[in-house]
């Protein structure tokens, strides 16, 4: 049967607006491709040290970092180059959920904003009183194996630092350190998932389908009338709308960018590179997807994928005889210490209820064109990607850099131009902050900087830094916000431009990098989302 709304994709995005909309009584279907994740959501994949609990790796805290060692990773999404969620929760059910409250700053006009969304407060402030953030998730209020926190703290207090809670002041991000703080709830993961997904869920005008891809939506000109998906017990895969009805995509920034070009929508040859193949023209060949595309003559050119941005993240590692690597969490998922077990299990309690991170600093640095750029460093004890002791890394926001992301001849979808350090200035003010880090280690006893190792200048460690370990998956901008057609995709109550009833609620739609790690923003940003679809006339 027809329904007022239909969302694509169950991750921080989709979730939010599923909720909200379907809270002011409207139809809601939400349609995700992957299938469960955390134990509330029918989820099965647990260490086996967790059997007869239904707490699954997804659950877990402690776990994050084996989400990158595990051979078994069904998780991520096969047909994107980049990291990307394909479950329920998206991003937000594997991800490190680190979790930081907007600042105004992070919605400005500066970041590229629409006026009309620089009041973000009543939409933060609506997030936080779902999904309070916490910098102590274990249960019985401790904190565990702080010891990198201490010896960085040192470190950037000897640098004029200040130690805060850092969601207390979300404002502020020069010189400050507190912390790590996350959307665990009860010493586990919680997030949209434990959240704004039940609340939708108990309601009878809500319903999700997983296992369900959406391949295109359906439209006639400018009006969407449904979606066509894998799904081969409905009559041609296809979910109609009700007359009114509208599409709201919440696939992710690759996610929702390949589904407009699947749809008829993003760079065509005619527009941006004459005589060349671009996105549309790649799905036109496609002899599966090519036939469900739009006339050529009904195609709409717009940026999508263009835009693109995600912090810079380079990795520091050092040693300091204090330190608990923890064995590099290599062993978190299938033989972690049987004490962290056992507490764990009793209470919620103790290192398994917190994910690597445990300190963050930011500084801001005056660039020389006269933009300012904030440096984030995450302090984490032992990495899976790293074979001793404990890296941080430092990202940088305000960058000026952008690439681009697209898909390919198979369609899988993947970065076109690398965003990272595009722009010299991102790049100097990069090398500024980490030399100011490397330059107070000698006044920390002990404390040895082995990447770069002495023999490496700071210069050649970035320069020859590999790309792909440079991604700090915080991808945004590929369906960019404003109020012009041709320069963004979506309009400012993210409508697609040039469609009646196609709307685009997920971290694609941000402008410009926040201050933090993106999805606290993008959370805030999905409450507005929702509230302005609502409020916009002609819909259901
Ligand atoms: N952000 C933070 O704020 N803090 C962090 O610590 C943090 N860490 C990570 C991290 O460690 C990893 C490995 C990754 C991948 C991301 C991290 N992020 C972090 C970023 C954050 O998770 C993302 O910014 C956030 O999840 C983006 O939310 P979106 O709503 O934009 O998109 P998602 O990818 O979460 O969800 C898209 C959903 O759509 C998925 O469930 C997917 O399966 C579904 N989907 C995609 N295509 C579909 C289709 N055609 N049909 C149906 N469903 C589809």
């Amino acid at each position: 049967t027809p329904v007022d709304y239909i969302i694509v994709g169950a991750g921080a995005g989709g979730i939010i607006t599923a909720d909200r909309i379907s809270q002011a009584g409207k139809s809601v279907l939400l349609l995700e491709r992957g299938g469960p994740s955390t134990g509330e959501t029918g989820g099965w994949y647990q260490p086996d040290w967790a059997k007869g609990t239904n707490l699954t790796k997804f659950d877990i805290p402690g776990l994050f970092e084996s989400m990158f060692t595990d051979p078994n990773d069904f998780w991520w999404c096969k047909d994107i180059t980049v990291f990307a969620g394909c479950l329920i929760g998206g991003g937000t059910s594997v991800n490190g959920a680190l979790y930081w409250v907007p600042s105004d700053s992070d919605f400005s006009t500066t970041n590229g904003w629409p006026q009309e969304w620089t009041d973000h407060a009543p939409y933060t402030a609506a997030m936080v009183a779902r999904l309070p953030p916490t910098d102590h998730p274990s249960t019985d209020g401790l904190r565990y194996l702080e010891q990198t926190s201490v010896v960085v703290g040192e470190l950037l207090k000897n640098q004029g630092y200040s130690n805060v809670t850092i969601n207390n002041v979300p404002d502020s991000k020069d010189h400050i350190y507190g912390y790590s703080a996350y959307d665990f709830i009860g010493g586990q993961r919680g997030g949209v998932v434990a959240t704004y997904l039940q609340t939708a869920e108990a309601r009878s005008n809500f319903q999700m389908k997983i296992y369900t891809e959406v391949l295109n939506v359906i439209r006639n000109g400018s009006q969407i009338t449904g979606v066509k998906t894998n799904d081969t017990t409905v009559p041609g895969g296809i979910y109609p709308l009700n007359p009114n009805g509208r599409v709201i995509l919440s696939a992710g920034s690759y996610g929702s960018a390949r589904l407009l070009f699947k749809s008829g929508i993003g760079p065509t040859a005619r527009l941006f590179h004459e005589n060349l193949t671009d996105m549309i023209d790649l799905v036109a060949g496609d002899p599966t997807a090519g036939p469900n595309l739009p006339p050529s003559s009904e195609w709409i050119d717009l940026p999508v994928g263009y835009n693109v941005s995600d912090n810079p993240s380079i990795n520091l590692v050092f040693t300091h005889p204090s330190v608990n690597d923890y064995d590099n969490w290599a062993d978190v998922f299938t033989d972690p210490p049987q004490a962290d077990v056992e507490q764990y299990l009793a209470n919620r309690s103790g290192m398994m209820a917190q994910a690597s991170p445990r300190l963050n600093f930011w500084r801001a640095y005056g660039g020389t064109d006269g933009v300012t750029r904030w440096l984030q460093g995450t302090v984490r004890p032992g990495a899976a990607s790293w074979n001793t002791s404990y890296p941080f890394n430092m990202t940088s926001t305000g960058i000026k850099s952008r690439g681009r992301l697209g898909i390919n001849a198979a369609l899988t979808a993947l970065p076109l131009v690398n965003p990272w350090l595009v722009d010299p200035v991102d790049k100097t003010t990069l090398l500024q902050g980490l030399n100011d880090i490397a330059s107070g280690i000698s006044a920390v006893p002990n404390m040895v900087m082995i990447t770069p190792d002495n023999t490496t200048n700071m210069v050649d460690y970035v320069n020859d830094y590999d790309p792909a370990t440079m991604d700090s998956n915080h991808w945004i901008g590929s369906n960019i916000i404003g109020t012009t057609a041709g320069k963004a995709v979506v309009d400012v109550n993210t409508k697609v431009f040039g469609t009646n009833n196609l709307f685009v609620v997920d971290a694609s739609i941000i402008p410009s990098l926040p201050y933090g790690n993106p999805h606290g923003t993008l959370m805030s940003a999905a409450e507005q989302a929702a509230a302005k679809i609502l409020a916009l006339a002609g819909g259901p």
